[in-house]
């Protein structure tokens, strides 16, 4: 059978692929894994089950066959240079991505983009169709795909459909501004399970369904008034909850276990200055992480006095991102004035204020650098859950470190031996940060105890294999049993 033409019982649907395409300057073309904790979590359920993934490849304009890799079947989805503008970069990225945090930027809303989401959205729909045998279980993942539910129920009643939501769903008063809302909740309902990561996102979605569509949503279902197949009205239910993401923990305290990566734990700490106390942390150059309240604290701090840069150091890694859409541009000057400002105003020669980074690690480094910070602050203004939380302390196997958190992050749900802090309340986190850099041993080490035993109690795998039961269970009739 050709490739093309081969079905599928699971498929997967997200906006990347998870490969990037190398192509050396002579030579073939090839796919490189990207690694990631979606990666992990639903490819043994892939290859148990015969699945494809639908998506993006990363690359515009061009047009891929679709191809095996690991086991997996990848279905590229194409998109052109003027579609990555408007869809990706512009409806995603600069109008839902804002939106939905909380509007801590303003959002844009430009028609054009809108339309661009609603034709990218039916090409997905249509990938996903075409490659889905008679009653597969698709599922499909975050805001750039909102529409896809819908559209792949109208094309294939057959199916059984899930949807997960990454990011936060925001509360009415600031979801009512979006002016296609109501097609967004509909493109949404066209699932029979849809995941939020907080309890308070699916609450969000299910007063936005009632205000919005006035559909009855109580507790985790939403009654979707239909024509039934005689043509009578009839009730469909979608089940809206929570099923907060986690990580591949096994693969990081593999990592921390690891003596090279220990040893250049010791490496990064000999290089920082040996200091009394590392600060680490971790983000996407996005401005829902806090990056800058974390620095202003940091600064406030030793100019106080109450830290020394002799024995106090932050260490920050900004990882590239979105670098095409204007406000990650001011962001990006933003962060590099303060940190420069910070290093100016208090830095001393052989010591650094702060070592800021834009550029992205291999894992290796990065858990290394976990291993070798007292404190890891989490200062997001709003977030999804924060994977970087659970990977500092997964990674954390020797028991010790201290995790400050924000309550607006939604690791902050489960992660409640952290120090939970308001980003926004500089004197509270400054207070916050000497609390952990003041915390005795024996307190560290009962507080990441506690945060250890919940992060590998519910790992990814746990994560994934809780939301396909739920799924394969919705239609019991007629989805496969999916092996997790
Ligand atoms: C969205 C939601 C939700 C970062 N820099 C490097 C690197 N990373 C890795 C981290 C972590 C991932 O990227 C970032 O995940 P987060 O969860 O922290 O944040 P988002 O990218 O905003 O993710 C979020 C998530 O989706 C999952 O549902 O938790 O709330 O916003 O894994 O480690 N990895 C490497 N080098 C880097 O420089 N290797």
């Amino acid at each position: 059978m050709s490739p093309s033409s081969r079905k599928f019982g699971f498929v997967v649907v997200s906006n990347r692929l998870p490969v990037d395409r190398i192509e050396p300057e002579n030579g073939e073309g090839s796919w490189q894994r990207s690694p990631g904790g979606l990666v992990t979590a639903v490819e043994p359920v892939m290859q148990a089950n015969d699945g494809a993934w639908v998506g993006w490849p990363g690359i515009a304009d061009r047009e891929y066959d679709a191809f095996e890799s690991d086991g997996v079947h990848l279905v590229p989805v194409a998109l052109s240079e003027a579609e990555v503008a408007d869809y990706y970069e512009g409806f995603s990225n600069d109008t839902l991505w804002p939106l939905y945090h909380d509007v801590i930027m303003p959002p844009t809303y430009h028609r054009e983009w809108w339309e661009s989401y609603v034709r990218v959205n039916q090409r997905f729909a249509d990938a996903a169709a075409a490659v889905a045998k008679k009653n597969a279980i698709v599922w499909v993942h975050d805001y750039q795909l909102q529409l896809v539910p819908a559209m792949l129920r109208t094309k294939r009643p057959d199916l059984t459909i899930g949807f997960f939501n990454h990011i936060p769903f925001p509360a009415y008063g600031i979801y009512s501004q979006l002016p296609w809302r109501k097609q967004i909740l509909n493109g949404l309902l066209g699932a029979d399970l849809i995941g939020f990561q907080r309890g308070a996102d699916a609450g969000n979605f299910a007063r936005a369904v009632r205000r919005s569509l006035g559909y009855s949503a109580k507790g985790t279902v939403v009654e979707v008034p239909e024509k039934g197949p005689d043509g009578a009205p009839a009730i469909r239910s979608v089940i809206a909850r929570h099923f907060p993401i986690s990580i591949d923990v096994a693969g990081y305290e593999e990592l921390a276990e690891r003596e090279d990566v220990k040893a250049r734990a010791a490496e990064i700490r000999h290089e920082l200055g040996d200091p009394d106390v590392v600060m680490l942390g971790v983000d996407r150059l996005d401005y829902t992480k806090g990056i800058g309240h974390r620095m202003k604290a940091f600064g406030e701090l030793l100019e106080e006095g109450r830290l020394d840069v002799r024995n106090a150091t932050l260490v920050q890694v900004a990882s590239p991102s979105r670098e095409r859409v204007e406000t990650y541009k001011t962001l990006r000057d933003e962060i590099e004035l303060t940190v420069g400002r910070v290093n100016g105003d208090f830095g001393a020669i052989g010591h650094q204020a702060i070592s800021y980074f834009h550029h992205s690690y291999p894992r290796e480094e990065m858990v290394a650098l976990f291993l070798a910070s007292d404190i890891m602050l989490v200062t997001a203004l709003r977030d999804g859950m924060n994977l970087v939380a659970k990977e500092y302390v997964a990674s954390r196997i020797d028991d010790d470190g201290v995790l400050v958190l924000s309550e607006f992050a939604g690791a902050a749900d489960e992660l409640k031996s952290a120090l939970l802090i308001n980003p926004h309340d500089i004197d509270g986190l400054k207070d916050a940060i000497m609390a952990a850099v003041e915390m005795p041993q024996r307190e560290r080490q009962t507080r990441m105890r506690a945060l250890r035993k919940r992060v590998r109690e519910h790992d990814v795998e746990r994560w994934s294999a809780s939301f396909l039961d739920v799924l394969s269970g919705v239609n019991p009739d007629r989805a496969p049993d999916l092996e997790t």
